[in-house]
């Protein structure tokens, strides 16, 4: 039946940490009638559909958490370094229950398309359930990383064996034992899934397309001592955090890696290795994302390490990154990944030296003109990032036009928040925001906080419509592609670069600082302080 009669202040598009936070800031802070639509079932967003083996967050935890409910903070207890899915899943249940946030969610229902009425001044939503609703706001929490990348294989329909992407696994699992597996993909995901596949499984293949330069996540038990010193620091921690590069309590070498001795490098690159997880790459040398001179001193480290754990020396050699920059492509974090090469059940099948995937078969997968026989195929091949989920929304803006059409050459938008000719439409971690280069928790609650201040300010002084003026956005994205061109993030083929998708335009997609996502807080808090200087308000 349709509901074509509710009016709401808001609708939010997405349960995860932005939609969760967008919920409550704007139902019980601000007092806004507010409608959270979720494709899922439940909440968690990013936190339910992934659900392969060994997925699990790559920032440490006690970092990795809303920051706004401090109570939360103390009490909550995370089993380890970097919890499982499952662990970080019941996390949002608990936040979504003790804040009673489900009552304005509605499950099991995908937005299929909003136009903005400029005679009303309102959102007109359309969901896959029949509903048609408007909202004064409209609000996309939808995650960076939500639309599944799933490459036209050849023959794909073919294939008489079970495949899956990593991005929509089975929630009752997919049991490996006595299969003979393919991970097609050696990203994030795949580091993550492999090892874990490895154990399970009689055999598996894995399909590399472009090596990765792998760091130790070193998980585990927190000591004790550690937890309760940060939780007796929290104010401190979240300060830092909320005024750092990435997110993280993790700062630059102030020195040129040229600078150093080299025992004094490898003492550092010791100290960076072993303490695990992104410090090796968000802690390094300054110079470390510029100058290509030192990033190969960091870059031959790494090699080094993978060579002294890879037993056989033709694997390490493929295992081996080439031809793109240390750091420029999302940082992998290796629970046992180089080690799972050692197995004798693991093969490892590489594009540039065994060939690349040709087919899927009825079998398998034809590469380099051999079969390899499967009964199980996982794709862990990523996502259409960034602006993958806000043009599957079917937005129409001023004008009738759409995302597609504004974004013809890369995603051009207003601090990543907005974008011009769609008014009152806000993007949670959107496009030429700091986003996915940051640990995601603080810059979802930087961006839903200015928006609901902004929204508070609005109703403040009356005005109801909020737009981006095109000369400040295009401003904004001429700044963006200035600060990354001096860095060497634009040499590889990375999902940053929008070049993991065939034909989509090259273009960088999140923002990266020149002072990370602290700064651009600041540059967001003083566009605010000058009535919201680049935008129009009426
Ligand atoms: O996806 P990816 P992901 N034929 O795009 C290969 C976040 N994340 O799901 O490198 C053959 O990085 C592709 O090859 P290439 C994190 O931000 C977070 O692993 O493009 N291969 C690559 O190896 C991460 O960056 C966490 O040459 C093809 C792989 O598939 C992001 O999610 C955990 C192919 C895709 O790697 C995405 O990671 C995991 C084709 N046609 C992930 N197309 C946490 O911290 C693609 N590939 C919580």
């Amino acid at each position: 039946m349709s509901n074509s009669t509710q009016n709401f202040d808001a609708i939010v598009i997405g349960a995860g940490f932005s939609g969760l936070y967008m919920l409550k800031s704007l139902r019980d802070r601000l007092g806004l009638k507010v409608r959270v639509y979720e494709a899922g079932e439940t909440v968690g967003g990013t936190w339910y559909w992934n659900r392969y083996p060994g997925a699990r967050c790559d920032s440490d935890a006690y970092i990795y958490c809303f920051t706004w409910d401090k109570q939360m903070l103390q009490e909550w207890e995370w089993s380890e370094r970097y919890p499982e899915q499952p662990e970080i899943l019941r996390y949002l249940e608990h936040v979504a229950k003790r804040h009673d946030l489900k009552r304005d969610i509605k499950f099991n229902t995908r937005v299929t398309g909003a136009e903005f009425d400029e005679s009303a001044n309102l959102w007109r939503v359309h969901t896959d359930t029949g509903e048609d609703v408007t909202a004064q706001y409209l609000i996309a929490a939808v995650g960076s990383l939500s639309t599944t990348n799933m490459p036209q294989f050849k023959g794909l329909e073919t294939f008489k064996g079970k495949w899956y992407h990593t991005s929509r696994f089975p929630h009752t699992g997919v049991d490996f034992t006595a299969k003979r597996v393919a991970v097609v993909g050696t990203g994030a995901t795949a580091v993550q899934a492999i090892p874990e596949i490895a154990q399970q499984a009689k055999h598996l293949t894995v399909f590399q397309r472009t090596a990765n330069y792998c760091v130790p996540a070193r998980n585990g038990k927190v000591d004790p001592e550690i937890s309760q010193a940060r939780k007796a620091d929290y104010d401190g921690i979240v300060q830092r955090i909320r005024d750092s590069f990435f997110g993280q309590e993790h700062y630059f070498i102030p020195k040129s890696a040229l600078e150093a001795t080299a025992e004094e490098r490898e003492r550092e690159f010791d100290r960076m290795w072993d303490s695990g997880g992104f410090a090796f790459w968000l802690a390094n040398y300054q110079d470390m994302f510029f100058s290509q001179e030192a990033n190969d001193l960091c870059a031959d480290y790494i090699k080094r390490k993978i060579r002294a754990t890879v037993k056989d020396p033709a694997v390490a050699e493929k295992l081996i990154p080439k031809g793109y920059a240390y750091g420029t492509k999302r940082q992998p974090l290796d629970t046992n990944y180089y080690e799972t090469f050692n197995k004798d059940n693991v093969l490892l099948v590489d594009a540039a030296t065994d060939g690349a995937i040709e087919e899927i078969t009825e079998t398998g997968i034809r590469a380099g003109g051999k079969d390899y026989p499967f009964d199980i195929i996982v794709f862990a091949t990523g996502f259409d990032a960034m602006t993958g989920p806000l043009k599957a929304l079917n937005l129409k803006g001023r004008g009738g036009r759409t995302l597609d059409e504004q974004w013809r050459d890369g995603p051009h938008t207003y601090l990543g928040i907005s974008v011009a000719g769609f008014p009152n439409l806000f993007t949670i971690t959107g496009p030429q925001s700091p986003s996915v280069l940051t640990n995601m928790p603080v810059a979802i609650e930087q961006h839903v906080e200015w928006v609901s201040e902004c929204i508070d300010a609005m109703r403040k002084s009356g005005k109801s419509v909020i737009e981006a003026m095109p000369e400040a956005q295009e401003k904004w994205v001429a700044h963006v592609n200035e600060v990354v061109n001096m860095t060497l993030m634009t040499g590889a083929n990375s999902w940053y670069m929008s070049a993991n998708i065939p034909g989509k335009p090259r273009a960088f997609l999140p923002y990266l600082g020149p002072a990370g996502v602290g700064g651009y807080r600041k540059t967001c808090d003083e566009i605010a302080a000058k009535d919201y200087e680049g935008f129009v308000l009426a």
